[in-house]
């Protein structure tokens, strides 16, 4: 079944629509593909082994080792957002509203994951673009990469940030991950919301996962919007190291497995309620942790 054979293959997950998937061979010609039997386990941007079955079909045999995996779970399965990526954009707008729950929850699944996470502010031509940079200052002053743009105008400033990277696009429905990947690679022509998304929220235009070549070294993959982010495969210590700024007071709680929701002398909640730690940050952690522990019981019953 395995290796040589005429009809085998190694090549990279271009596309990802549920379980079809696009290959890209060496040659750069492409090959439909499938997975065997209920696997689901592939993603776009990983690399893998294909056996074809003549013209232009084949399965995957095998998926290669990952460098990086980006993916949400909630209580019943892990949901693969993207392999090998090394960034991750997390796309905002002002237009329709963002919620920056949904932000940490990505830049929680970015340290967790090891990938650097980029934060861009989109639709800066919206007046209510100001409201939205101000939001973004808690991150801001965590020392992430936050950059403001208009993808209608002007996508210059974030080109150098792409290159040389694969990069994934993420973030919820219509706040222009498509648009901007529409400019970046301009013979991509990938279907965007047609009209403005004002006050609903978002479209859901973007179905599957495609990773579109900028130039010879950088890649970019769209991705479908987001809604909801759990990580309930990320256990309490964990959860709590990719909230960056808790590291330093980890450790320092009355209790050694304090999971800083209500223990008393928490080191965590006494640096919030001092300050030093977002109240925003704290209440996502707190809802990361919930989750995980109430699907576990779930589980478990
Ligand atoms: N005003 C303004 N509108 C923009 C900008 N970028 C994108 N849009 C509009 O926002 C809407 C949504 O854009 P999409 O690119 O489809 O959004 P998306 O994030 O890919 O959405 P999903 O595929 O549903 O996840 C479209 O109507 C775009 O024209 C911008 O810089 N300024
Ligand atoms: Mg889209
Ligand atoms: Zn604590």
């Amino acid at each position: 079944m395995s290796g040589g054979g005429a009809s085998a293959a190694e090549g990279r997950i271009v596309a990802a629509f549920g379980r079809s998937y696009r290959v890209e061979l060496a040659d750069g010609s492409t090959v439909e593909c499938s997975t065997r039997g209920k696997r689901s386990d592939a993603a776009c941007g990983d690399y893998v082994h294909i056996q074809r079955s003549g013209g232009n079909s084949g399965v995957i045999d095998a998926i290669l080792p990952r460098k990086t995996l980006l993916y949400r779970s909630d209580a019943y399965k892990q949901k693969l957002i993207a392999a090998n990526v090394t960034q991750v954009v997390i796309v905002v707008a002002a237009m329709p509203s963002f919620y920056e729950d949904l932000v940490n929850r990505c830049l929680a699944a970015c340290e967790h994951g090891g990938i650097t996470p980029l934060i861009v502010l989109n639709k800066t031509d919206l007046p209510q673009s100001e409201a939205a940079w101000a939001l973004l200052a808690t991150h801001r002053a965590l020392g992430y990469r936050v950059l403001r743009l208009s993808a209608k105008q002007d996508i210059a400033p974030l080109i150098p940030l792409l290159e040389k990277q694969t990069s994934v696009l993420v973030g919820q429905s219509g706040m222009g991950k498509s648009t901007l990947v529409n400019r970046l690679v301009p013979d991509a022509s990938v279907r965007v919301a047609e009209t403005s998304v004002a006050l609903d929220s978002g479209k859901h235009t973007t179905t599957g996962a495609v990773l579109h070549h900028i130039n010879d070294h950088s890649d970019l993959i769209d991705s479908p919007g987001l809604q909801v982010f759990g990580l309930h495969h990320i256990n309490v210590e964990d959860t709590a190291q990719a909230f960056i700024e808790f590291r330093p007071r980890l450790g320092q709680c009355r209790f050694r497995d304090c999971t800083h929701r209500v223990e008393p002398g928490c080191a965590i909640d006494d640096g919030c309620k001092a300050g030093h730690i977002a109240a925003s940050r704290l209440a996502s952690y707190r809802g990361l942790v919930e989750e995980a522990v109430r699907s576990r019981a779930r589980r478990y019953d």
